[in-house]
């Protein structure tokens, strides 16, 4: 155990929690809102997890504004307008800077802090936290708001730091932009992050290598403002919209009328024309057609082929369109993209791409980057490689449990929660959207306000009934995790190499990390463990004196 005994004094709180970005703002509020001392620990210098990092130019949000914003306050929903459908990183950094300044949070949220260590004392039933600054507290709860993409990870490339032009990772972007104008830049990578900027840095520099290992399906935004009359049907409707969002496998609205019957059960032309309509309409809507396409890959197929003839019919040079048409995974298996221009951008003449999986990069060079073929020469390097999805971040920090057990060494073969919420034999530590919820398969901001809630719910709960410690037991964690991996299986999910199986990072676990039964599913089982006095979890001995 590295926890430090040396360290300044230290301050007790309810509950720590890590992490200011959507999860942890509203856990601070809630919490507050109960009665509880809490206090956030984040490691950059401003609210906004993903959207303070994530500042690369293009980056927005794939679900629309109007549903990827809090509902928990009705005046919130009320005086804030979005100005486009797809907000862009700018505007939702404003949005979280205005829930903290309205909230009155910051008071409580230690900027430029990392956790390095969490260790539960058995004894004083605690966990006690240090920073990497030395500082120490004591908490009841410690809340892991730590994000599910937020451990940015650079392919450990040969050369990287002989290279003497300017790396940036999508993830990490400075503060104060990039301007590429007039440069050579290459990006790697062509998941989200790529597909986004590549059109936007395209539009700047000279000239840009793009290194694409796997080709991925993108569907246009088709972004925009939003009209008067929508905006204003949400401020009188805003909750009956999250309502029926709920109502959805992924809690996005765009799914609450999908075809009743598969994609085989109709007709090709008829097909084509719900595709087409979709693919107007812009974002998740055209993949959302029909029950069956992430099910039978007969129906996914009919989907895929739609956009592979839309690349085909975009990019100009046969050979390039060919190399951008995805062939060998299912179509929305690795995460579905929403671009502006994105396929466009290939008949641009001052974009190259090339084929990392023929000839992957080997090396960063003094001047730019080689693969087995050739050198390129590049100002810029752009990394749009991705995250350790879903456990990188938790992973990062030592957090040790009952016995001094390393969850890190628990979740070596995969993570193992309960319901994503908690590990056996780490009593009142919460993971927000942890593995095994729906979290990276849902809207966001649906799903961390569920989690916050029940938490909230949670350990109300606890502190009214004098109930020390609450934990998954190992039973319900073993049974969900089979339910969690069970469910993924019976989808085309774990046909794609993507980062919900962990297969973007060597040597990680290939298991599906998050939880795809559907948000109502989830939602009405987690309500029903909570009203059968947590069933499935174990609640410790009576506290000598109750939290708060
Ligand atoms: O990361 P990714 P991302 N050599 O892992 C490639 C969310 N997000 O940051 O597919 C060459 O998807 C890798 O290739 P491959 C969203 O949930 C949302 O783009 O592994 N290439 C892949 O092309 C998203 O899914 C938004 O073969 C290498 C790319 O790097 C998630 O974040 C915007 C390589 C990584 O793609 C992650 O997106 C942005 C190597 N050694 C992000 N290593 C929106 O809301 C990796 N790659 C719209």
């Amino acid at each position: 155990m590295t926890f430090m005994t040396t360290a300044k004094s230290m301050a007790t709180l309810d509950a720590a929690i890590v992490g200011a970005g959507f999860a942890g703002l509203y856990m601070l509020h809630r919490l507050r809102e109960l009665g509880f001392s809490a206090r956030i620990y984040e490691a950059g210098s401003g609210v906004g997890g993903t959207w303070y990092w994530n500042r690369y130019p293009g980056a927005r949000c794939d679900v629309e504004s109007l549903e990827y914003s809090y509902t928990f306050s009705e005046e919130l929903r009320k005086e804030w307008q979005w100005t486009e459908r797809y907000a862009a990183q700018p505007e939702i950094l404003r949005y979280l800077n205005h829930v903290a300044d309205r909230f009155d949070l910051r008071r409580d949220i230690q900027f430029d802090t990392k956790i390095a260590v969490a260790v539960f004392n058995e004894s004083e039933k605690q966990w006690l936290i240090e920073t990497d600054g030395g500082d120490r507290v004591a908490a009841t709860f410690c809340i892991m708001a730590t994000g599910c993409l937020s451990a940015a990870r650079v392919p450990d490339f040969e050369g990287l730091e002989i290279f003497q032009g300017k790396q940036y990772h999508t993830g990490h972007w400075p503060h104060e932009g990039v301007d590429f104008t007039g440069q050579r830049v290459a990006v790697i990578g062509t998941g989200s992050s790529g597909i986004q900027s590549i059109p936007v840095i395209a539009g700047q520099a000279s000239q840009v290598y793009v290194f694409q290992r796997t080709p991925n399906f993108s569907v246009p935004a088709h972004n925009g403002p939003i009209a008067e009359d929508v905006k204003q049907d949400w401020q009188e409707n805003g909750p009956k919209y999250r309502a029926i969002a709920e109502s959805t496998p992924f809690g996005l609205l765009v799914q609450s009328k999908p075809a009743a019957h598969s994609a085989l059960e109709v007709a090709a032309a008829e097909r084509e024309r719900v595709y087409e309509q979709g693919w107007q309409a812009g974002g998740f809507g055209m993949i959302a057609a029909f029950p069956d396409i992430v099910i039978n890959r007969e129906s996914n197929d009919t989907a895929a082929e739609f956009v592979r003839n839309k690349i085909r019919g975009i990019v100009r040079n046969p050979a390039v369109a060919e190399m951008l048409t995805p062939k060998d995974y299912p179509i929305a298996t690795k995460r579905l993209c929403i671009d502006t221009g994105y396929f466009e951008t290939y008949n641009r003449d001052n974009v190259t791409l090339i084929d990392a999986r023929a000839t992957p990069v080997e090396a960063l060079t003094r001047t730019g980057l080689r693969t087995r073929d050739r050198e390129f020469e590049v100002d810029s390097i752009v990394f749009a490689t991705g995250f350790d999805a879903m456990t990188g971040a938790l992973n990062g920090i030592e957090i040790r449990g009952r016995h001094g057990e390393a969850l890190k060494e628990k979740w070596a073969a995969g993570p193992r929660t309960y319901l994503g919420l908690m590990a056996a034999g780490f009593p009142n530590l919460f993971t927000i959207t942890g593995p095994g919820s729906p979290s990276v398969l849902s809207n966001m901001a649906l799903s961390i306000e569920q989690h916050v809630e029940w938490i909230a719910d949670c350990v109300a709960h606890l502190r009214d009934h004098g109930i020390a410690t609450i934990e998954a037991s190992a039973g319900a964690e073993n049974e969900w995790l089979n339910h969690v991996n069970e469910t993924a299986h019976q989808t085309l999910f774990p046909l794609a190499n993507s980062w919900y199986m962990g297969a973007n990072i060597p040597g990680k676990p290939r298991v599906f990390l998050p939880y795809i039964g559907g948000v109502p599913a989830y939602r009405q089982k987690c309500d029903e463990v909570a009203a059968r006095g947590y069933e499935g979890f174990v609640l410790g001995e009576r506290a000598a004196r109750s939290p708060a």
